[in-house]
């Protein structure tokens, strides 16, 4: 009940259309109820009565009352999609903005494939199901009453045949929804799955050309495929029986009351033309039960999409900004104060154990270490990409959970291990950094990034196209076009994880040069494998399996760090890594 309110409140602008819709309905069903009166009082009176005058007037009634239906009909069905469109556009707004506050965390409980169905098919499901519910949650009952009632004031006697059927298959009815509902719900869960393959396989597609693994990703995709097939059959299939079986009993009903009223015109108790609207009235009732319980069938299915809506738009995103944030960064100096720094609540080993830290404001800091040591990690707890398990990081004496999310992440500028694009020009790409920045700021930050020089070759320059996720531009190119967005920031802290990678040695020192002489005061972090990228820094920190191994010069470290000086030595020695010497 409370998701049913909860989701009731996205009908917003949308309630007009939502309240006149069963009202044209209703409408419809006066009209429509009308009409086998009518038509009992042609036979009954025209007819047999070989009255022509009664025949035309009560003909244009007739032809009135479908004229009427149809108009209540048409609107009915038009205000109805409109309610319901709109129910589900503001749905999948909501959803879509509280996305947008969710942590790193937030998305990895729900993972983006599951997001993406929550956001499309649940959505779809929840659009029909309102719009059943709108136009035949009222109309059918209705139909249903208005029927029974016209019907017992013709003949009460034969209205008993109507009660026996009734009874009869709403038990039918209800008995078959129940069990396929179950089996729909199985149906979301498996989409989820199909999804998640989907996903997968095509924002990896290039990976999995490259490994030639189209087989075995066919291989996944089929079962999850198949799996999915079966179950819709399942359920398919006892929707299909159930369909034969009710209309069965409609025509049993019919037989019944043709039988039992000819023997009550025999008697005289009876007209034909009444005959023949009982005969309607019960294809009316027959009709409405099913199309009742199909309303039910698709409200209690929408319940399992509608928990998953809920699920998305109830997620409190677990990094918020604090009550009196703190609006200014004042410098880039850093502090990490035992901290330690885990995924999940209770994993049993921290990623990051007892970390204590100081960096001063201006400093260029290496970080170094083999992979999964928590280089990524680390830093990812300064601009507050996931928050600290235990002790605190400041940046310039304040704890950054004090901080307001959107100063901090301007303030610290990160360049992620496994950065992206989007799509769009150099120059809007450029502008996530600073959507305000002029066409010079843009050039210089490109500058300082070495981007300049590939970036003019292009015959567009900074107007080339960006296709999406930066597929049209190399690797070494996308990182030092993700520089130069993070640069275009201004920030007091910047932090490259493994952002020059892809990068010549020759052009990742003239990146470092340039950070040296253009931007002194901030506080730079360098990510790296290749020592050469850190060894003029003015500290290294070797991170070793979540804890800080060392901090030093290149120099003192190659002294006493075991592991540092075979890492520099396996990058120095003839014929392996790099060959920049000291
Ligand atoms: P790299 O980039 O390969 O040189 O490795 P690091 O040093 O950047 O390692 P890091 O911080 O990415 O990973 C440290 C540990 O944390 C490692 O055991 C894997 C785990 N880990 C990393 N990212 C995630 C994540 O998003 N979720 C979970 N559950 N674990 C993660
Ligand atoms: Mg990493």
């Amino acid at each position: 009940m409370p998701t049913v309110k909860k989701l009731a409140g996205y009908i917003k602008e949308y309630k007009f259309d939502t309240i006149i819709t069963p009202i044209m309905m209703l409408g419809e069903v006066v009209v429509e109820m009308m009409i086998p009166l009518l038509m009992a009082k042609i036979i009954d009176k025209g007819i047999y009565g070989k009255d022509m005058s009664t025949i035309w007037k009560v003909g244009a009634w007739m032809l009135l009352a479908a004229a009427a239906g149809l108009f209540f009909g048409i609107m009915g069905g038009k205000y109805g999609a409109s309610a319901s469109a709109g129910f589900a556009k503001n749905l999948r707004f909501a959803m879509f903005e509280k996305v947008q506050t969710y942590s790193f965390k937030n998305i990895d409980k729900f993972s983006s494939a599951s997001l993406i169905t929550r956001m499309t098919t649940d959505v779809t499901n929840l659009q029909n199901a309102f719009q059943m519910l709108i136009r035949m949650g009222m109309r059918a009952p209705a139909s249903l009453i208005v029927a029974l009632i016209l019907s017992i004031s013709i003949s009460p006697r034969l209205s008993i045949v109507y009660l026996v059927a009734v009874a009869i298959l709403t038990v039918l009815v209800f008995f078959l929804s129940g069990t396929a509902q179950r089996l729909f719900n199985q149906v979301f869960k498996r989409y989820d799955d199909l999804n998640a393959e989907v996903e997968e396989n095509v924002s990896g597609i290039r990976v999995v050309k490259a490994y030639v693994r189209e087989d075995f990703e066919k291989t996944k995709f089929e079962k999850a495929n198949e799996n999915l097939y079966k179950i819709f059959v399942k359920a398919e299939s006892l929707m299909v029986k159930a369909f034969p079986i009710m209309m069965g009993s409609v025509y049993a009903c019919i037989l019944a009351i043709s039988w039992f009223g000819a023997h009550l015109i025999i008697q005289d108790e009876l007209t034909t033309g009444e005959l023949m609207s009982m005969l309607t009235y019960c294809m009316n009732i027959l009709m409405s039960i099913m199309m009742f319980a199909g309303v039910i069938v698709m409200v209690l299915m929408s319940t399992a999409a509608a928990q998953r809506v809920c699920e998305v738009l109830d997620e409190e995103p677990d990094i918020k900004n604090p009550e009196k944030p703190v609006m200014e960064v004042k410098n880039g100096s850093v502090e990490f104060e035992n901290v330690d720094f885990s995924y999940y609540e209770n994993s049993s080993e921290p990623v990051l154990k007892d970390i204590n830290l100081k960096i001063n404001s201006g400093e260029t800091i290496g970080i170094i270490g083999p992979t999964g040591s928590g280089k990524t990690s680390l830093v990812n707890l300064l601009s507050r990409l996931y928050d600290v398990t235990k002790g605190s990081v400041k940046v310039s004496g304040v704890d950054v959970r004090d901080y307001d999310i959107v100063k901090l992440r301007d303030s610290v500028s990160v360049v992620l291990q496994n950065n992206v694009l989007f799509s769009g020009t150099i120059y809007e790409n450029l502008r996530w950094g600073d959507k305000n920045a002029s066409d010079e700021e843009c050039q210089h930050a490109a500058k300082l990034a070495c981007a300049d020089e590939f970036i003019e070759k292009f015959p567009d320059g900074y107007d080339t196209y960006i296709e999406q996720g930066g597929s049209n531009v190399s690797g070494g190119q996308r990182q030092r076009l993700c520089i130069a967005r993070a640069l275009l920031k201004k920030p007091k802290i910047l932090v490259l994880d493994d952002s020059t990678s892809a990068v010549d040695t020759t052009t990742d020192s003239k990146i470092r040069a340039s950070f040296r002489n253009d931007i002194p005061d901030t506080t730079k972090f360098i990510i790296a494998q290749r020592i050469s990228s850190v060894q003029d820094a003015d500290r290294i920190i070797v991170m070793d399996d979540g804890k800080i191994a060392d901090v030093g010069t290149h120099e003192e470290l190659l002294n006493r760090n075991e592991m540092y000086r075979e890492l520099y030595e396996s990058q120095t020695g003839a014929g392996s890594g790099d060959f920049d010497k000291v």
